[in-house]
């Protein structure tokens, strides 16, 4: 294969064309984050979510070397349930492209191309950041790095408290992405509603979400990302002391396994799956969707002539 243009699904590209809501939405919490089989199930319920509030989903990722925006179903299933399928961050899209791998993008890779397909939105459950040892083994996500030059609102619930919290906050400042809470101003902490740091702003519903995206235009200043923070409600969060627990036995498993780099996400969030017997994956579940939604309110506001 010679052609490495990005094949564009044709639902997502009349809704570009015709300038409709779109919601792009990563690969790699399908293939790497969650377990099988709820993972396809939960990838379709994502993109329902995104429909329901009038948006059109826009699933990225890899299929036989061919970067997809707007995965169909049959696209889905593959990168839901085959095994090898790699992760791919924004260095890996090429080398994954030339090699004809299956592949699934993380936040990094998803928002770098679904900027570049002039997607505004994009929603997914917990950002990458600074791992606890990073002091030691460098080790940030470079979901940081690629957030700080590249425009697109990132709906979330924060970053995991498998990270260093705090540190990664730092670091979004340095990078220059912006943070708004939605409707707090409190950081959220993923399966925790609170993750434990103040935040600056907070904003109050997709319309003011949506100006915020419009004065970065106007004034001429579409560097970097914004991170839209959506904490669970505190009735939906995982149990406090479970979450607590669960970590420590997941970072000691950690050190003893010996697992590094990339695949240190995928081990404790798998982790977290088994050791809850699937509390966290509800609460997982939950996160997504509830981003889904909102990111596509966001885009339906984004969308209206201001
Ligand atoms: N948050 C989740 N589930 C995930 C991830 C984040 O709740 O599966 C994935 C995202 O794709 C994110 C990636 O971009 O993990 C970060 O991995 P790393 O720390 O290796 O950059
Ligand atoms: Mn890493």
């Amino acid at each position: 294969m010679t052609d490495f243009h990005i094949r564009h699904g044709a639902e997502v590209a009349d809704a570009l064309r015709a300038g409709r809501p779109v919601v792009a939405l990563e690969s790699t919490i399908v293939s790497h984050g969650l377990p099988r089989p709820d993972n396809l199930r939960v990838a379709r319920e994502i993109e329902q979510a995104v429909r329901d509030a009038g948006a059109v989903p826009a699933t990225i990722g890899m299929v036989g070397g061919q970067l997809v925006v707007g995965l169909d179903d049959g696209d889905l299933t593959r990168l839901a349930t085959v095994d090898g399928v790699a992760k791919l961050s924004v260095r890996d899209l090429a080398v994954a492209a030339a090699t004809g791998a299956d592949g699934a993008t993380t936040v990094a890779a998803t928002s770098a191309v679904a900027a570049a397909a002039g997607i505004r939105v994009f929603a997914t459950g917990g950002l990458g950041g600074v791992h606890r040892e990073a002091a030691q083994t460098f080790d940030e996500s470079a979901d940081l790095t690629t957030l700080a030059r590249t425009p697109i609102a990132v709906v979330c619930a924060g970053v995991k408290s498998i990270l260093d919290v705090g540190a990664t906050l730092e670091r979004l400042e340095t990078l220059g992405v912006g943070v708004v809470g939605y409707r707090t101003r409190r950081f959220p902490g993923f399966y925790l509603t609170d993750g434990g740091f103040d935040l600056d702003w907070s904003v109050d519903s997709p319309e003011q979400v949506a100006a915020v995206l419009t004065a970065r235009d106007q004034h001429g200043l579409r560097t970097g990302g914004l991170i839209v923070a959506n904490p669970l409600p505190a009735d939906e969060q995982l149990d406090p002391a479970l979450h607590d627990r669960t970590l420590a036995d997941g970072l000691t498993l950690l050190e003893r396994t010996g697992v590094t780099g990339k695949a240190v996400t995928p081990f404790l969030l798998a982790h977290f799956h088994s050791a809850t017997e699937g509390a966290s994956l509800a609460v997982n579940v939950r996160i997504i969707l509830r981003n889904a939604d909102l990111a596509a309110r966001i885009a339906v506001a984004a969308s209206r002539p201001a």
